[in-house]
């Protein structure tokens, strides 16, 4: 065999551009979001030289049209097992467990993607993947025939699963990738053929619109694209000045000087045709909400200190202006969010020495050792621009903004029960595999950051007396 040269990070790239493709001509509504968000960044770069130059040099220019993430939801163990042998090849693992019972949502949640930060800048793509709750599902009978229909159905090509046990045993070589890359994205095409009658969509919708949307369908259809968005409030009201039906608002913290988490909006779903098989043999066609797209923009990631707060202020707007399903407070929901996170620190250096984001240390060896105190400590370290920090980009999600965008798009209007069920264990053993800690990524990340750079001052030991 010729072994492929094809590295997890360039399956991976090649992937997302297969997704992208195919999501585009699917979704032409995607395609035209795409284009105006290629247009709201490109007036963000020609206002902003400082910013161009900045990505000229990282090297995400080039990459700047590329998606940062999409979703998918599945509806079994198997399902969800079998798509972490198939992201395995392509550098994704499993990171963070998202409940989102918390938002009345039968589903729980993780993110495939890279961990360390070269995967990520090689190519940044994640899927967000939700897992049915059927035992969140009160109704016996919907149950029942939900959990009929899934066990009849298989989400994956049966080339598809050959490749995975290929790979798992001695990899690909060139013919393999290439056929791997397409069988892998035919299971995330959309089906306009439904796998069940207009009754029984009908039935699971009413019971819940997210176990039409799992259950009914031949797969685990691609429900949304993200796209990066330089300036999210100029493209969020590019998407509207256009007419794309944005939602109201932008989900996750308000605009700040320092970015911190993740800021998400989307067009919202249309209905699309679908076909149903009913049980006399016949078609019969209806329609189907779920298919959108997303922009985000990332900022610094929170330390568990800080996340709390982040979450504290987040409730409290929510509390004081409670946003209406349709949207139609935005301003004031907006207005309320940006009095709250006046408590939230606003600089890199507070940010830190209070310990509420996670930083990046890089040394600077050309600083005079010189003027530095015989024991310095990190603090003494910064001030003598022997020692950088620069914060950690957030690279997960948000249950809050999750559950958001989740209910924009499947035509729920339903009061969110705010019933806690989280179940890691059970969606781990689903899995077979545990899901990593977000958190404890980013904090060896810090840790490691410093380690290497107190090395690089010969201070080691030193400093760390003194933190
Ligand atoms: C996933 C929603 C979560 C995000 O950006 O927070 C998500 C879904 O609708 O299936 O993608
Ligand atoms: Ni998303």
């Amino acid at each position: 065999m010729n072994e492929s040269s094809a590295s997890a990070d360039s399956l991976r790239a090649m992937f997302a551009s297969a997704i992208s493709d195919m999501y585009q001509a699917e979704a032409p509504q995607y395609r035209a979001m795409k284009a105006l968000v290629a247009e709201a960044n490109g007036r963000c770069l020609a206002e902003d030289p400082q910013l161009r130059r900045r990505l000229v040099e990282s090297g995400e220019l080039e990459r700047l049209d590329v998606e940062r993430h999409g979703a998918i939801r599945v509806g079994t163990a198997e399902e969800l097992s079998t798509l972490r042998r198939l992201f395995a090849i392509m550098g994704m693992t499993a990171v963070g467990y998202y409940d989102l019972s918390v938002a009345g949502l039968p589903v729980h949640s993780t993110a495939f993607r890279p961990i360390d930060e070269a995967a990520m800048r090689a190519s940044p793509f994640r899927i967000f993947t939700s897992l049915l709750r059927l035992d969140h599902i009160a109704d016996p009978q919907a149950r029942e025939i939900a959990a009929r229909a899934l066990a009849q159905r298989d989400i994956f090509t049966p080339r598809c699963r050959m490749l995975i046990d290929i790979h798992e045993k001695r990899g690909f070589d060139d013919e393999e990738t290439r056929e791997f890359i397409i069988e892998a994205a035919k299971t995330f095409r959309w089906n306009g053929q439904a796998t069940v009658s207009s009754a029984v969509y009908q039935r699971l919708h009413a019971t819940h619109p997210l176990l039409a949307d799992i259950v009914c369908f031949k797969g685990p259809h691609i429900n949304h694209l993200t796209l990066h968005a330089l300036d999210i409030d100029a493209a969020h009201a590019a998407m509207a000045a256009h007419g794309m039906n944005a939602k109201a608002v932008i989900e996750g913290p308000p605009r700040r000087r320092r970015p911190i988490l993740l800021r998400q909006t989307s067009f919202k779903a249309n209905p699309e045709p679908v076909d149903f098989i009913e049980e006399d043999g016949r078609r019969a066609s209806g329609a189907h909400t779920a298919r959108f797209g997303e922009i985000e923009q990332r900022g610094a990631a929170l330390t568990a200190k800080g996340r709390a707060l982040y979450d504290r202020l987040l409730a409290e707007a929510q509390a004081e202006a409670p946003l209406a399903a349709d949207g139609a407070n935005a301003q004031a929901y907006n207005a309320a969010l940006v009095r709250r996170f006046a408590a939230f620190p606003d600089d890199a250096a507070t940010l830190r020495r209070e310990k509420l984001a996670f930083f990046l240390y890089s040394p600077d060896a050309s600083a005079r050792g010189g003027e530095l105190a015989s024991r310095p400590s990190v603090e003494d370290l910064l001030r003598a621009g022997a020692l950088r920090a620069e914060p950690i980009l957030y690279e997960d999600f948000l249950p809050v903004s999750a559950a958001g965008i989740f209910r924009s798009n499947l035509g729920d209007q339903r009061a969110e029960e705010f019933i806690e069920r989280a179940d890691r264990r059970a969606f781990e053993t689903a899995l077979g595999a545990p899901v990593l800690d977000e958190f404890a990524l980013y904090e060896e990340a810090e840790t490691r950051s410093l380690a290497m750079s107190l090395e690089a001052l010969g201070l080691d030991c030193v400093a760390r007396l003194q933190p």
